[in-house]
């Protein structure tokens, strides 16, 4: 029986550290590692879950190729390593040859994290170049927002809020999606803090709070606006905050003046008193911090949203001090951007036509379509799940069966990995090692190979290896191209941890981190301390020229109603009345988890949250079958009751699989968001009426 220090790789705020328990090169337990002092409190249940994962039925374990065609039910065979690759060389050299290498498109998601990562492109760029996506599914709007009027992505120390006095979790349920961070927040309010959520679902985060509000969704702009009214009307400012670091506040005043409490109060469906109490609270109690969630920026106007948002911390002067600040990401471990390898830059849209051309993750299915010069007719899949988790699921379908060849790198067989001609296993997170950063905490962690893989399952690293080879290049060409010897991912992860040393003083080695994680080295525990922020003025920027020109929105955080939304002009709005919202799940990441049994015996399964009023309009109970529907397709899902939503809206979480007949995505838009090439999920407007009643 062996101990290792190990940590989660999900794409998930926590980013655990582990202590995990192998015998016999099998997982038997997981503990949380002591010296993580975010996540030392414990584990969640997915993580736990992993002593089943990695030993599950249910993983593929071989190549398989398909043998039916995609009018039948999809079946597969196994087949060889020799085979598979020399499948697709045969295939990859064959239309690279016709069309150009650009006609491969390669696509890779957040299954995972991990510096090795970064061998696909590198491997593709060997190749001659390929189609790839820009922009990310997750939190990009509120990403580019930051970085506009702060500089930089960063925040206090996850502990830090324990200090707070006041919380305002705005869009955000840690509750389920950030668990570690209830312990703080649990802290912070024995210590007699303030908790406001934000939420037009009563969340389990919710029901914490002193004080919910549920605007309708998309209107949050409008409400910190109203916010920024009061607080200037009644002077609970921090001017002297305001003069040394804050540019725009002038424009700033006379943006918020049309945001009285009457307007704010009637466009975002809520109480004045409501309005009148958050600010009150923010004007007077101090230091307070604003988290915002993610959820929040998946609207059209997500990235304007958050710009409104982050106002109320520089008008207050809640930054830079313990207690206070703008929690959206913490960036501070990902300290390897600024020394770059520069086998990772590739000049995008290169005219000469040997680069990458990029498409929208958020438009996928209509991009793919799209692409002429040249067409797409190889798809190259790793750490993602499109079909279930792009938006408008039917595009993505329509586009993927319109390749010529689709290979996926799986663990299971997800909705994507059905589409594929040949699938490729994929390794776990205990059968390579890694180096890993997080974006709520700093600390940088091992990921340790602590298991040996099936016989047959190969890490995309030596897949890559194998297939460059069989491509004709030489070892050194490979090598050159900065793809690892199979033997040799590790010499390459501490090389890298090496030039990052060498760039910060530093001294970080694997051997250091199998102990333990450690805090990036130029974290800040207190972000923005010293008062510095990389905008090109120098300060807090409400006034943004860069906003304006880069994406062609108001240079001041002005709100406009979301295009597809029950507060805006949409001519389909009296078909589709109601607002789709699908949030995070507690009991998976994502599409990944909820095929495992642990997870099934505490989890209800996709179900269609509705208020009892939107319910009894459709003459729906709980448990009955509902038709969720609008142009882009329908699902159907049993119906949760549930008094904490707000009227007008409905949910079910995203995650749950299409081949189930629950991947909400079919409903959802491609459509991007206004800042940072996101996708604005939940633009999305909805009519559900009744299919079945209930035969419980
Ligand atoms: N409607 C709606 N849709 C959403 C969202 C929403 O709020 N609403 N949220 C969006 C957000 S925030 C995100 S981040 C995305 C996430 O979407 P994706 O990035 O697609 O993420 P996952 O579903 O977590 O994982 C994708 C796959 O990676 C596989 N995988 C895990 N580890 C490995 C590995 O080491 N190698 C390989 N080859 N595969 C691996 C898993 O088995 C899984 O099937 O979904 C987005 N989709
Ligand atoms: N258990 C678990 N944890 C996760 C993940 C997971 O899938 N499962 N995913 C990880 C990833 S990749 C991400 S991106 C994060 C996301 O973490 P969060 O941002 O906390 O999660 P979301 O569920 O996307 O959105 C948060 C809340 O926003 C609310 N919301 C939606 N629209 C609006 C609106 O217009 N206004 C307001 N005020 N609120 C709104 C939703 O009701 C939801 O409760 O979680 C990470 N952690
Ligand atoms: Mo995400």
């Amino acid at each position: 029986m062996s101990i290792f220090t190990t940590s989660c790789p999900r794409n998930c705020y926590s980013t655990c550290s582990m202590l995990v328990t192998v015998e016999n090169n099998r997982i038997v337990r997981i503990d949380a590692h002591p010296d993580n002092e975010a996540t030392q409190a414990g584990v969640c249940l997915k993580g736990l879950s992993y002593v089943e994962r990695q030993a599950s039925s249910k993983r593929i374990t071989e190549p398989m190729k398909r043998i039916s065609s995609y009018s039948s039910q999809p079946a597969f065979e196994k087949i060889s390593w020799e085979e598979a690759i020399d499948l697709i060389a045969r295939k990859l050299i064959f239309l690279r040859d016709v069309y150009g290498p650009q006609t491969v498109f390669y696509y890779a998601a957040s299954g995972t994290k991990g510096w090795l990562n970064r061998i696909g492109a590198r491997f593709w760029r060997l190749f001659g170049g390929y189609t790839g996506i820009y922009g990310d599914l997750c939190w990009p709007a509120g990403l580019e927002a930051s970085r506009l009027t702060l500089g930089d992505n960063k925040h206090n120390l996850p502990w830090d809020i324990a200090q707070s006095r006041l919380l305002i979790m705005w869009g955000k349920n840690p509750a389920e999606t950030n668990v570690q961070q209830m312990r703080f927040i649990g802290e912070a309010q024995s210590n007699g803090a303030q908790l406001v959520v934000i939420d037009p679902r009563r969340t389990e985060t919710a029901l914490k709070a002193d004080l919910h509000i549920q605007p309708k969704p998309g209107t949050d702009g409008a409400l910190a606006l109203g916010i920024g009214y009061i607080l200037i009307q009644h002077n609970w400012i921090d001017q002297e905050f305001i003069d040394q670091n804050v540019l725009g506040y002038p424009d700033y005043v006379r943006l918020v003046e049309k945001y009285n409490p009457e307007f704010v109060a009637e466009t975002c469906g809520i109480p004045i008193n409501q309005i009148e109490l958050l600010a009150g609270a923010l004007g007077s109690i101090k230091p307070a911090t604003i988290n915002a969630g993610y959820g929040m920026q998946r609207y059209t106007n997500g990235g304007q949203t958050i710009r409104a948002l982050i106002a109320l911390c520089a008008i207050t002067g809640n930054i830079g001090k313990p207690g206070s600040g703008w929690i959206y990401a913490n960036l501070q471990s990902h300290i390897f951007d600024p020394v770059k390898d520069p086998l990772d830059s590739y000049p995008p849209n290169k005219p000469d036509g040997v680069a990458r051309i990029s498409i929208s993750t958020a438009k996928l299915g209509y991009d793919m379509l799209s692409q002429v010069n040249p067409p797409l007719q190889f798809l190259w899949i790793e750490r993602g799940n499109p079909v279930a988790q792009n938006p408008e699921t039917n595009k993505t379908i329509e586009a993927i069966r319109h390749l010529n060849y689709r290979v996926v790198v799986e663990e299971v067989m997800t909705d994507t990995a059905l589409e594929a001609d040949l699938i490729l296993p994929a390794k776990t997170l205990f059968e390579q090692t890694d180096v890993i950063t997080a974006y709520w905490h700093s600390y940088i962690q091992v990921k340790q190979k602590i298991v040996e893989q099936p016989e047959h399952v190969l890490p995309e690293t030596e897949i890559y290896w194998r297939l460059a080879l069989k491509l004709g290049y030489t070892e050194a060409e490979i090598l050159n191209a900065g793809i690892p010897h199979p033997g040799e991912t590790e010499k390459l992860l501490s090389s890298m941890l090496a030039s990052m040393n060498d760039h910060y003083g530093s001294s970080i080695t694997l051997e250091k981190l199998e102990a333990g994680p450690v805090l990036a080295p130029t974290t800040q525990p207190i972000a923005f301390e010293d008062l510095q922020f990389s905008t090109p003025s120098g300060k807090i920027e409400l006034f943004s020229e860069e906003a304006a020109r880069r994406w062609n929105v108001d240079p001041l955080p002005a709100w406009s109603p979301p295009l597809e939304n029950s507060v805006s002009e949409n001519p389909n709005k009296s078909r589709f009345p109601l607002q789709m919202m699908t949030p995070n799940n507690k009991n998976s990441i994502h599409s990944q988890f909820h095929n495992l049994d642990l997870i099934k015996q505490v989890d209800p399964g996709a179900r269609l949250s509705m208020n009892s009023i939107d319910a009894a309009d459709r003459k729906l109970q709980a448990d009955d079958l509902a038709r969720v529907y609008n142009d882009r397709g329908q699902i159907i899902l049993p119906v949760f009751i549930d008094d904490g939503l707000r009227s007008g809206c409905v949910s079910c979480p995203n995650g749950y699989w299409h081949q189930h007949g629950s991947g909400v995505n079919v409903l959802s838009a491609a459509r991007e968001t206004d800042m940072g090439y996101g996708a604005a999920f939940h633009d999305n407007l909805v009519q559900v009426e009744k299919w079945r009643e209930s035969r419980k």
